[in-house]
């Protein structure tokens, strides 16, 4: 069934309920006629608990069980109270001194309703404000065993998951398909208690020690006089810090590449950047980092694509998600590990693996799979998971260590730090979403926000009054152990090491290893970006950051900028490209790929109707486009209509498919054929805003075509028949087996300039 049609059932359900005069609802005092409807039709039983949201074992002063008693409290029973349990008679108007009168200060109930509302904000994260979670389960191969005791990471053992995905400049509103890094935290509630792996979308990172974080996010923050650009990289202040802090530069370029504006989340890698230790049984350890790959492959947007949609549909990627879990075509990523020696260099092949700023090509040390992930439900209540939910690198379980890496060091502080102004105090393990899932046994107590009643007299080790309990479990019982790792002796110094200075060899690896399309993505957007500076110093600088990666990348932009391209002042490093860096070239599942089929009440209505049925049985999304919404043409097997003219723009669909003539919709304001702006001589031609949407589809790269006549619309939008990746036909179900294969690649790719 179709999600978009499920939530607009759901709104008219909400609508229904309309025409009840206040007096009408109070208990006892029914109206004379209409019998109360703002009472629930049907009185139902407390929402059913989550698995994940069962809390720290604690009782309530009755001796309950509070916990799982509280996750019910959220909403229960069947009539509206105030937060006390008391049942109201009205919450629609204050108490007045009559009907006229002034509102009176003794209105105790909508002091307590407001007062909560003026609450209700907490401050957004600093950065990774603007979010999106899922739920999901985690399944363990078993393949990992050899190398850390996890638990969790055990064979065929299943553990519940919440993931969070975020952009990290722009605020909680700002829109999803920005240029910018992606993070991607998952929270395991495994048996021996919360793992954290908080990563992004790209595996490095703009600095390598965690002092400097202050500094780069606030250059790349919007400027604190205007408080513009939101969301946005292309300003002075980044590019100012970044061609200064020139170990940023591995990472800008990544963000410049296509993973900076990823198609979907489902379609991101993630990384979790620093090295860890994983230790086995027998307190052996092997670094290691952290991968996820997603099963439908790795695919990006276009530039033009990720600008139109930041206004046609800012909650994109959130979007995306909710609709494809909902629809149960849940996404699924793998878990994998490169593994290295401990050694006491801590290097693999001269890669220094402390520096955050390094990746390890896979040619060299191949990713190995230790689990799949699955997303399977989409959160009930945004803001008490996915807003709340809060992670911390230092969440590790037994079997999982961390390593010397600087930026990790910092941050092992500083996500507690964050959570007490966020959360508003210490008790946000308390929180459903951050409860773990192993039985808690602490000794913190009281604190803002404290939920747990706990038991026992004597919160404190050694302890005789509660029988010495709790007992402290050795490395056999389950605890985490610290690995014994040999600290160098060496003098408190406020340095790098010098492995850490080489800031260009990664980048012109990252350079070499891309498509010509890809590389001509990375060029428009060093020109777009730099172009929106002011000064021209920081334009001049980054171009000399750029003939170090490379003096093709640097001339190409130079040119852009209408400056000259200078010299490199670094040797070019001698790296071989890593060809798994390139998102082009593989072919992938099309699973819940949006596939737009436009058709006119003229146009061939057996055809939508086969290429429908089709679409859906291969696993992905067919929505209609028609001139008019309702269904396409009548009868009971008449297609409904998802998306009209006025409604649809290129950007949300995959692949294109005219079926027939599309025929003439209403314009935007409704009021008129669409036609009736049209000069004369355009008598004859189709809708201008199926043009506009086949254009834009053509230019995006997007697999279009054509059957019964539909070529025409394909023609009066300027788009060769026989270009590549554009398929005329006669029968709509034979031009959608191609168009899906064209899919299995993502975007038809040779029709960029740098590939024709
Ligand atoms: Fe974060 N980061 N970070 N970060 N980070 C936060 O924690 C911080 C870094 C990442 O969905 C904050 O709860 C410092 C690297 C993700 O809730 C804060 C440093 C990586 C998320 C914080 C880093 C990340 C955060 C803001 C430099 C990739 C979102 C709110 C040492 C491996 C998690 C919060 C979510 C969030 C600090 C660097 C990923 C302020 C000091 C490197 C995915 O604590």
């Amino acid at each position: 069934t179709n999600p978009l049609k499920r939530a607009a059932d759901k709104a008219t359900d909400v609508l229904r309920g309309d025409g009840a005069g206040p007096e009408q609802g109070i208990p006892g005092k029914p109206g004379p006629e209409a019998p109360p409807v703002a009472e629930p039709t049907e009185p139902h039983e407390p929402f059913p608990l989550k698995a994940d949201q069962t809390a720290p074992d604690t009782v309530s002063p009755t001796g309950q069980p509070t916990g799982a008693d509280q996750a019910r409290m959220a909403q229960s029973g069947s009539y509206l109270t105030n937060a006390q349990g008391t049942r109201l008679y009205d919450t629609d108007h204050s108490l007045k001194a009559g009907p006229r009168g002034p509102v009176l200060l003794q209105d105790h109930h909508l002091r307590e309703k407001v007062m909560h509302f003026d609450h209700e904000r907490i401050p957004e994260r600093v950065v990774h404000a603007r979010g999106a979670g899922a739920h999901g389960v985690f399944r363990s191969y078993g393949t990992a065993a050899n190398v850390t005791k996890a638990a969790f990471l055990a064979r065929d053992v299943e553990t519940p998951v919440f993931v969070r995905f975020s952009t990290v400049l722009g605020s909680r509103g700002s829109a999803d398909t920005v240029r910018d890094t992606r993070g991607f935290a998952t929270k395991f509630y495994t048996s021996e208690g919360v793992f954290d792996l908080v990563g992004n979308n790209i595996p490095v990172f703009f600095i390598q020690d965690a002092i400097k974080f202050p500094d780069v996010v606030h250059a790349a923050k919007p400027h604190p006089d205007r408080e513009i650009p939101q969301a946005q990289s292309a300003h002075d202040t980044f590019w100012d810090f970044v061609t200064l802090h020139t170990e940023a530069t591995h990472h800008t370029l990544w963000n410049m590449s296509d993973r900076g504006i990823p198609r979907s989340l489902r379609t991101m890698e993630g990384f979790g950047i620093h090295t860890f230790r994983l230790v086995d049984a027998d307190g052996g350890t092997t670094l290691v980092k952290f991968h996820w790959k997603p099963k439908l492959g790795v695919h990006s947007l276009v530039w033009e694509e990720a600008q139109i949609i930041g206004g046609v549909d800012p909650d994109f990627h959130r979007r995306d998600l909710a609709d494809a879990i909902e629809a149960g075509a849940c996404p699924e990523w793998e878990f994998g590990i490169q593994t290295f020696p401990d050694t006491s260099d801590q290097t693999f092949r001269g890669i220094d693996l402390l520096d955050p700023t390094n990746i390890v090509p896979e040619e060299l040390a191949p990713v190995q799979p230790i689990g799949l992930l699955t997303l399977d439900r989409n959160p009930s209540n945004f803001f008490a998971e996915t807003e709340q939910v809060a992670f911390h690198p230092g969440h590790l379980v037994p079997g999982i260590d961390i390593t010397d890496d600087p930026l990790l060091a910092g941050r092992l502080f500083s996500y507690l730090d964050t959570q007490i102004t966020r959360l508003g105090g210490p008790n946000f393990p308390q929180i459903p979403v951050n409860r773990p899932h192993a039985p808690v046994n602490d000794m913190t107590r009281d604190g803002v926000h404290q939920s747990a009643v706990h038991r026992g007299v004597a919160p404190y080790r050694p302890n005789s009054l509660d029988g010495g309990c709790p007992f402290t479990a050795g490395a056999d019982a389950g605890a985490f152990v610290e690995a014994p790792v040999r600290v160098p002796e060496a003098t408190k110094v406020r340095e790098a090491p010098a492995s850490f200075d080489d800031h260009f060899s990664q980048p012109r690896r990252f350079w070499l290893s891309m498509s010509p399309v890809e590389r001509e993505h990375i060029i428009g957007a060093y020109t777009f970006e730099l172009g929106k500076c002011y000064e021209q110093a920081i334009k001049e600088r980054a171009l000399r950051v750029l003939a170090n990666i490379d003096p093709e990348l640097c001339a190409a932009v130079a040119t852009g900028l209408g400056l000259p391209a200078p010299e490199p002042t670094v040797p070019l490093a001698d790296v071989a490209p890593s060809p798994a860096l390139s998102q082009v070239g593989h072919t992938w599942p099309t699973d819940g790929r949006i596939i737009g089929i436009i058709s006119g009440p003229d146009g061939d209505l057996d055809g939508v109707r086969a290429v429908r049925q089709e679409v859906l049985d291969s696993g992905m999304v067919p929505l209609v486009v028609a001139p008019r919404g309702g269904t396409l043409g009548s009868g009971t097997d008449a297609p409904a209509v998802q998306r009209t003219y006025a409604t649809a723009r290129s950007v949300e669909f995959d692949a294109l498919l005219v079926a027939g003539t599309p025929g003439i919709g209403v314009d935007a304001h409704g009021a008129r054929d669409a036609k009736a702006g049209l000069p004369t001589d355009r008598d004859g031609a189709p809708d201008p805003r199926v043009g506009l949407l086949l254009a834009e589809a053509y230019r995006h790269g997007k697999a279009i075509g054509a059957a019964k006549g539909g070529e025409s619309a394909l023609e009066a939008a300027g788009i060769p028949l026989d270009a590549p990746g554009v398929i005329a036909g006669d029968g709509a179900t034979t031009v959608l087996q191609e168009l899906t294969r064209l899919l299995g690649s993502h975007r038809v790719w040779d029709r960029f300039p740098s590939t024709a």
